[in-house]
């Protein structure tokens, strides 16, 4: 393929990253898993309105094209590849805070999802069809060994009926089908074919299994009590962390398919309703860029709000803890919501 034409409106971190020289530099690579440039860009090329617009497909593509991968870590998580080390900190009696809305008055729930992948196999863009249906029997069997609150069902999405489907993923709980960024990253081939949902009885923890990343090990739950969410991500994340072996790298933490999910891999959410700051957005959007948090809406990435009802989250996940980035989701919440308050008192 000869380089990529982006059109005039296209300001995705691959397209401001990617000149012709460093393309040329990079086409002829290849991993040992086979893994290509034009495989880690294809995303973005199709999808031009790409916010970033590449995906791993294995370990070594952070390395073989650190040139153009390397610049793109370093904007997104603002954290230098090159000479910083990522640490690693989900111990939950590190993290003090209280709950920002104890009165239930703004926020709805909280979500607190960490990517992971096995350390023996290629990413999913680049997971051949007999790897994903072992990845899947390793983790939903591993899973069946949890007990107590933890102890589940895992439910394949092969035969799973469209009304069950619908209801999960209109609950928040389930995945959305079709994502055209996914699907141009090769993520969604053989699709229904070893994806699933697992979850306990309450639906308070959960694991995406095969979508973005293998596993999507996710604590949730009603209001805004982010610390008992942690600690019980962190509980479930070390049960399987016994079982099963992640692909971690020192330089970059926890590796998963994108590279806005390095390090902690970790999104700590919010689904709060701010109805006053949803019409004064420069403020909203200067009160989350300050704390760095991530404004989406309420179906997700790529969805829009509802409602006066935003997901707010932490945007960096790489060169920061697990404690760090939850205790900055919530002073960012908890300004938020001091904001909100003052708008309908004036
Ligand atoms: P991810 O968290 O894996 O990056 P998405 O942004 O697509 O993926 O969100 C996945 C699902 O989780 C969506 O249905 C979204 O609405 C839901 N979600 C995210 N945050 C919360 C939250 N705090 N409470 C309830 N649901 C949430
Ligand atoms: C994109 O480039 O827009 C998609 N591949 C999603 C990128 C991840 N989004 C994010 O901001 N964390």
């Amino acid at each position: 393929m000869p380089y990529p034409k982006f059109p005039e409106s296209c300001h995705s971190a691959l397209c401001r990253h990617l000149s012709p020289e460093l393309y040329d530099s990079l086409k002829g690579r290849r991993t040992r898993y086979g893994y290509t440039l034009d495989q880690l860009i294809r995303s973005g090329i199709e999808n031009p309105d790409s916010s970033i617009g590449v995906y791993a497909g294995d370990e070594e593509s952070y390395t073989l094209f650190a040139p153009l991968l390397d610049p793109i870590i370093r904007e997104y998580h603002h954290f230098d590849p090159e000479t910083e080390r990522h640490r690693s900190d989900m111990d939950p009696s590190h993290l003090k805070i209280e709950n920002p809305d104890p009165d239930n008055r703004f926020i709805l729930s909280t979500r607190i999802r960490v990517g992971r992948n096995l350390h023996c196999f290629p990413l999913g863009p680049n997971l051949a069809r007999r790897e994903r249906l072992i990845v899947k029997c390793m983790v939903s069997d591993t899973l069946r060994e949890l007990s107590g609150d933890l102890a589940g069902r895992y439910y394949p999405l092969v035969g799973m009926d469209e009304a069950t489907k619908t209801r999960l993923i209109e609950d928040h709980f389930l995945f959305k089908e079709g994502d055209r960024f996914l699907e141009s990253a090769g993520l969604n081939r053989d699709w229904p074919e070893g994806r699933g949902i697992f979850h306990n009885n309450d639906k308070t923890f959960l694991v995406w299994v095969n979508e973005e990343d293998q596993l999507r090990i996710i604590s949730m739950e009603a209001g805004g009590d982010i610390r008992r969410v942690f600690t019980r991500l962190s509980r479930a994340v070390g049960e399987l962390q016994k079982r099963l072996t992640f692909a971690f790298d020192e330089r970059l933490g926890y590796l998963t398919s994108c590279p806005t999910n390095l390090g902690t891999a970790m999104r700590a959410s919010v689904h709060i309703r701010l109805p006053r700051l949803a019409k004064s957005m420069d403020r909203f959007r200067e009160i989350c860029d300050r704390h760095e948090l991530q404004i989406r809406g309420v179906h997700g990435e790529h969805s829009e709000s509802e409602g006066g009802v935003f997901d707010i989250s932490n945007r960096r996940r790489l060169g920061i803890t697990e404690v760090e980035a939850v205790r900055q989701m919530s002073q960012g919440i908890t300004e938020l919501i001091e904001e909100e308050t003052k708008l309908s008192e004036s």
